[in-house]
């Protein structure tokens, strides 16, 4: 009998060193594994897996517990690479129990020959990169082997997290662990049994404990949200849309979750209350994770829409509890639902309706510890024969440390990540060349369908791997500046969202002294794609290749817009509209309101006034906003953006109410008149009228005489700073604070910013010369009424905050004027909103990530109207 690789591994172990063994060594012969040598043999790269356990499977080896199931529907929840799958497999159920899901695994790897590369009872404990042969040493329970590449294939909820609760040892009953369960059955019949930890592994073990013992003790720290998983046989609507496996499949690869789904874009509150709760019973009887948190878009980014679904979750929990004390207990309160993942269950709630079935409230009752018969609370003794620790993982990075892998210069892993992980699309890392962590950190790992998520990295690294060889490298490593700038887009990836605000092990908050960090990518299985996608098609951007060939490296950022701001981006695109620049000014005018139509509103304020003020040739209309705070206010009067020509007092309605709230003032949003009927220099002849009106009347319209700022967005902010300059040199009136957000301040354009975001953002340099077209003649452009940067002198002007835009043809010349009024001496803040674009601060509710800048706008502006001499 030809030796299995197991056998052939201790010769491995004293091969000599500089002799490479095998391409690439994968570490775990789960699903990630198992493909992984499927795809990289065929690639034509020798391979070896080392798994710790005598067989494969992974996940659905350890996790033996009765009732464990897949929580993605079976059919999405299998390899894509097989797509002739049908012929000779079949699933019995919609998510299939876990002997199923092995026997599949099983099926895959004997269909595929994959056992050639397996190894068991290999337990890889260190591995060491070896600069000067630029190969890995792999160091196992069974000796060392030598390899090119090393592929983590070791699963993100694969290590146990360490039971942290005293007294284990002194139980005399029996200890179980639903990580880490007896292959043997297990008897529950006639027992007294205890379960702690009611995650997805509680809850679905939770029942059948239940069907069995005398008497079933759950002790609960924190409920979690749990809907029906409505089990069965698989639909015949599911079988129809896979009558096309191709189509179906690449629907998978590009959509948010990992399973054909369109993303929806109505957000909560946009429909009414009637048809949103028939939204959440569909969701609900659908029983589908992804569908469920698909159910309106801003699910997971609007506190308010969050609340109304777990609110609908909670009222189901109400409905099915008999004992409404109980009830209460297992409503999740605490955090936002979707915020830890949503449990999948077959009559989870209702077990607590049994007679042999109670809940213990560790929040009221802490758990003191173990005790020889059972469990101390500090008020209670309980006795057990059987303790069931459902208590979870240390998720995505614990199976990757759990091995001591050291890189470059001798730094190892645990050290570089001592305060959080930080990779290279969550596939790669600084310092450790030619590495590769499959559904790593900062990929979508755990928020996605896992199948696909291990497929797209598996064929990634393929991808990796062949270019190198192809191109005369064998060492591939991510730059520095490519690593800290994807980390930055994983980090507001998830700032926009609700995931962080729950103690999850998302955030491993649920492993002590574990730093919080959001670990997965929360943009989506497509936007991450297409990234990567991109990283590819653009020669391996932030990958230094080297070899016998040399090196080659395009360092960059794939990702520098913010996330929602490159969704809007996206979605407008995909709708084509002309370029406004291309329609006549009342063309451009209607369709700019027709997109302001369907925003959302904005937050409320304590008053909305309407009104009419004398603008320099005739009434123009003002839209008042007025704080709920009791007043008076200061005063801010604001214009309006649209290049002159679009626009009007209340085309800027949600951003004046953010603005209103955010900085405590009364927002004056003054109209002026608009080109081409009114050229230049009409709009600042108007936009300094309003100024000095509403210094006159600041008492009439609830403001503090004397305390009147100016602000404006885009050409509005440039009417802003112009009447600024008019009044300095007019001697009046008192304005004490400019507040200019992506302001006009010249008019060429020419500058670095017209170069690099001209085209594809939504301010392109063509509709800015046309703005400057029907408002100005050339001959004017020098004046400071319509270029402020242009004032021989800024001396004297009102203390400032300037907002610009990294990805705004506008943003040099708003720094220039900055720049210009700080070195005058004049008081000036200068924000720069990383990763917007000129529009995008002002989506309020629908560019999440721009609040935080607004906040920073706001706050300067409330330090301007508490200028000393007003206090
Ligand atoms: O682990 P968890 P899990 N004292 O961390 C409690 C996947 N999965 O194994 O929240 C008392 O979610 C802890 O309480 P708290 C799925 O992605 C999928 O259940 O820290 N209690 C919590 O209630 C899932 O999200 C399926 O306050 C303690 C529980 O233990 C992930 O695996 C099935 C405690 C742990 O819940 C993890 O699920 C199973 C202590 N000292 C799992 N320490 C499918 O359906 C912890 N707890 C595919």
């Amino acid at each position: 009998m030809a030796p299995s690789p197991a056998d052939q591994t201790t010769d491995q172990a004293t091969s000599a060193s500089g002799a490479l063994d095998v391409d690439v060594v994968i570490v775990g012969a789960g699903a990630a594994g198992l493909h992984a040598v499927h795809r990289l043999r065929l690639a034509g790269f020798s391979v070896r897996v080392l798994e710790s356990a005598d067989d494969i499977g992974g996940t659905w080896y350890w996790n033996r517990y009765p009732g464990a199931r897949v929580d993605i529907p079976s059919v999405d929840y299998m390899y894509s690479f097989d797509p002739e799958w049908h012929r000779d497999w079949q699933w019995s159920e919609k998510y299939a129990t876990r002997p199923e899901i092995l026997r599949y695994f099983n099926h895959i790897a004997d269909k595929f020959d994959l056992r050639r590369e397996l190894q068991f009872d290999t337990r890889v404990e260190a591995a060491c990169w070896d600069e000067r042969a630029a190969q890995w040493r792999v160091s196992t329970n069974r000796g060392d082997i030598s390899c090119r590449y090393l592929v983590m294939a070791t699963g993100c909820l694969s290590i146990p997290k360490e039971p942290d609760i005293d007294g284990i040892d002194r139980f005399r009953g029996e200890v179980l662990f639903t990580n880490r369960w007896p292959h043997d059955e297990v008897d529950f019949t006639g027992k007294r049994v205890a379960v702690i930890g009611t995650g997805s592994s509680g809850i679905q073990t939770i029942p059948h404990v239940a069907a069995q013992a005398s008497e079933l003790v759950v002790f609960q720290r924190t409920p979690n949200f749990s809907m029906p998983a409505h089990n069965g046989p698989l639909s015949q609507e599911k079988l129809a849309e896979l009558a096309d496996e191709t189509v179906y499949r690449e629907a998978a690869r590009y959509s948010r979750g990992g399973v054909p789904q369109e993303r929806s874009i109505t957000p909560t509150f946009s429909v009414p209350a009637e048809e949103r709760a028939q939204r959440y019973e569909r969701a609900w009887q659908i029983g589908e994770l992804l569908e469920t948190l698909n159910v309106f878009a801003d699910v997971m980014t609007n506190p308010a829409a969050n609340h109304e679904l777990a609110e609908f979750v909670r009222s189901k929990i109400r409905a099915t509890v008999a004992d409404p004390q109980t009830a209460e207990l297992l409503c999740p309160k605490t955090y936002p639902i979707g915020a830890k993942r949503i449990c999948l269950d077959t009559d989870y709630y209702a077990t607590f309706n049994r007679p042999n079935v109670t809940l213990v409230d560790l929040r009221q009752d802490p758990l003191r510890s173990l005790t020889e018969d059972g469990i101390d609370t500090v008020t209670e003794s309980f006795a057990f024969d059987v303790i069931v620790f459902a208590t979870g993982f240390d998720a995505v990075t614990g199976a990757i440390v759990a091995v001591d892998i050291t890189g470059r210069d001798g730094h190892t892993l645990r050290q570089q990540w001592a305060t959080g992980p930080s990779t290279y699309l969550g596939l790669t890392t600084n310092g450790f060349p030619n590495l590769f962590l499959i559904t790593g950190p900062g990929s979508p790992s755990v928020l996605s369908n896992m199948m696909v998520s291990i497929e797209q990295h598996v064929d990634m690294v393929a991808e990796l791997l062949t270019g190198l060889r192809a191109d005369g490298f064998d060492t591939i490593e991510p730059t520095a500046v490519a690593e800290a700038g994807w980390m930055q887009h994983v980090r507001d990836c998830a700032d926009i969202t609700l995931f962080p605000l729950a103690d999850s092990w998302y955030v491993g908050a649920n492993i002590p002294g574990k730093p919080r960090t959001f670990l997965p990518y929360a943009a989506g299985v497509d936007f991450y794609r297409v990234a990567c996608d991109e990283v590819l098609a653009r020669d391996f951007l932030g990958f230094r290749r080297s070899g016998p060939a040399g090196e080659s490296c395009t360092d960059g950022v794939v990702r520098r817009l913010q996330p929602d701001v490159q969704m809007v981006l996206e979605q407008v695109a995909a709708l084509d509209p002309p370029a406004l620049e291309s329609l006549s000014p009342a063309q451009a005018r209607e369709a700019v309101g027709e997109a302001a139509a369907i925003r959302p509103p904005g937050p409320d304020v304590g008053e909305i006034v309407d009104g009419l003020f004398p603008g320099a040739a005739g009434e123009l209309d003002y839209r008042l906003y007025r704080p709920s705070s009791p007043g008076p206010h200061p005063v801010l009067v604001y214009f309006h953006g649209g290049g002159w020509v679009l626009g009007d007092a209340s085309s800027d309605d949600p951003l004046c109410r953010d603005l209103c709230v955010r900085t405590d003032a009364v927002v004056v949003s003054a109209d002026y008149r608009h080109a081409p009927e009114d050229r230049f220099p009409a709009a600042i002849e108007d936009g300094f009228a309003a100024v000095r009106w509403a210094a006159d009347n600041a008492e009439q319209l609830g403001g503090v005489p004397g305390r009147l700022l100016v602000g404006g967005w885009s050409a509005g902010g440039g009417i802003a700073a112009a009447a600024c300059q008019l009044a300095r040199d007019a001697g009046a009136p008192a304005i004490i604070g400019q507040a200019l957000l992506a302001p006009v301040t010249d008019t060429v354009t020419n500058r670095t910013s017209h170069a690099e975001n001209g085209e594809g953002y939504d301010l392109d340099t063509s509709l800015m010369r046309w703005f400057l077209d029907q408002y100005s003649d050339p001959a004017d452009r020098t004046d400071p009424r319509i270029a402020p940067l242009r004032a021989a002198d800024l001396t004297g002007l009102p203390p400032a905050v300037v907002v610009t835009c990294d990805f705004d043809v506008l943003r040099d010349e708003g720094a220039a004027y900055a720049d210009a009024l700080a070195a005058a001496g004049v008081p000036t803040e200068h924000i720069r909103a990383r990763g917007h674009t000129h529009c995008s601060l002002t989506m309020v509710d629908l560019v999440i990530s721009g609040a935080a800048v607004r906040e920073e706008f706001a706050a300067a502006v409330r330090r301007l109207a508490r200028a000393p001499q007003f206090s």
